[in-house]
C-alpha cells in the first residue's frame, strides 16, 4: 500500500488517494503508517516544487488532498491515543509568518486523543498571542510548529517573551515541523524537538514528569 499511496499523493491524484486511504482504514492499517505514506508523497511534492516542476497551485492542491484524506484517517487516529497519566495543558500553534498547519493538526489530534488538554491557536500566531493563551489556560507546555526556515526567528521571539514574562521556569517548550531539528530547537532555547505525532506525545509526557 505504501508505494501506491506515496505515488497517488505525489501525483495529486485525489480519487486514488481517498480510495486507498479508505481501503487501508478498512483493512485496519495503523493510521500513523497511512499518514507517513501521505507525508512521503507530500515530501515529493515539495521537492518537485523546489525543482520548479510543480508550482504554488500544486502545493495548494496537495494541502487540500491531504486535508480530505486526514478527515478519513482522524477517527482511527483518535482511537490510537496513548493514554496518559499526566494531565498536562498544552498551547499549540504555527508561529507568526507561517501558514502550514497539516502537521500541527495531526499532532494536536494525537495529543488530544492521548488525554492532554490542548488549546490550538491556529496558524500565523504572534508571540503575544501564545503568551496570552498560556496565561489564560495556565498551560505547562508550549508547542510550536514551523515549516518555513524564515519562521524560526518568530519561534525564538516567543521563547524570549516567555522568559521576559517570567513564565519560562514553569512552561516547557517543544518545537516541531520541517524547519526544526534537534539542534535548531536547542539553539532557539526550546526544551525539546519532536519529529512526529508519537514523538510529540511521548516527549510531552516526559516533560511533565
Ligand atoms: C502543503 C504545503 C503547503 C500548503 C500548506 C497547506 C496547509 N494547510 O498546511 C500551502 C500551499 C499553503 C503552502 C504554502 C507555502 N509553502 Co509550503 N509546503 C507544503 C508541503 C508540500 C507539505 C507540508 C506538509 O503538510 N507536510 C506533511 C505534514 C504531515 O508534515 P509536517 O508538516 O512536517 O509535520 C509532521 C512533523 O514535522 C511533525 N510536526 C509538525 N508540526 C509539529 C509541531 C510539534 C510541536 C511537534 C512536536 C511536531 C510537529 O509532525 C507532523 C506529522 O508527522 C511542503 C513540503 C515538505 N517537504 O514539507 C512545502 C514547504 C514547507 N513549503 C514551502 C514554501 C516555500 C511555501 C511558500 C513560501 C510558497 C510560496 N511561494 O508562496 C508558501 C508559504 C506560505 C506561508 N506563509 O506559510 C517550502 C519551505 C522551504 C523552507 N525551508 O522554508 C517547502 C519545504 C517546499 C519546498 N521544498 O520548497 N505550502
Amino acid at each position: 500500500m505504501a508505494d501506491l499511496l506515496v505515488e497517488a499523493m505525489a501525483n495529486l491524484d485525489r480519487n486514488a488517494v481517498l480510495d486507498n486511504v479508505e481501503k487501508e482504514i478498512k483493512r485496519g492499517t495503523d493510521p500513523l503508517k497511512i499518514i507517513e505514506s501521505l507525508s512521503q508523497g507530500l515530501k515529493i511534492v515539495g521537492d518537485l516544487y523546489d525543482k520548479k516542476e510543480y508550482f504554488l497551485a500544486e502545493l495548494i492542491t496537495a494541502g487540500d488532498v491531504f486535508q480530505n484524506a486526514f478527515q478519513k484517517i482522524k477517527p482511527a487516529l483518535e482511537k490510537k491515543g496513548l493514554r496518559t497519566q499526566v494531565r498536562g495543558k498544552i498551547v499549540i500553534g504555527t508561529v507568526r509568518g507561517d501558514l502550514h498547519d497539516i502537521g500541527k493538526n495531526i499532532v494536536t489530534t494525537m495529543l488530544v486523543s492521548s488525554g492532554f488538554y490542548v488549546e490550538d491557536l491556529g496558524v500565523d500566531v504572534p508571540a503575544e498571542k501564545f503568551i496570552e493563551a498560556i496565561k489564560k489556560t495556565d498551560a505547562n507546555i508550549l508547542a510550536m510548529s514551523a515549516l518555513l526556515t524564515v519562521a524560526l526567528e518568530a519561534a525564538k521571539e516567543t521563547i524570549k517573551l516567555l522568559e521576559k514574562e517570567n513564565l519560562r521556569n514553569r512552561v516547557k517548550v517543544i518545537c516541531g515541523g520541517a524547519a526544526f531539528d534537534e539542534n535548531t530547537a536547542k539553539r532557539i532555547g526550546a526544551d525539546a524537538y519532536g519529529k512526529d505525532p508519537l514523538d510529540a506525545v511521548k516527549i510531552c509526557q516526559k516533560l511533565l514528569r
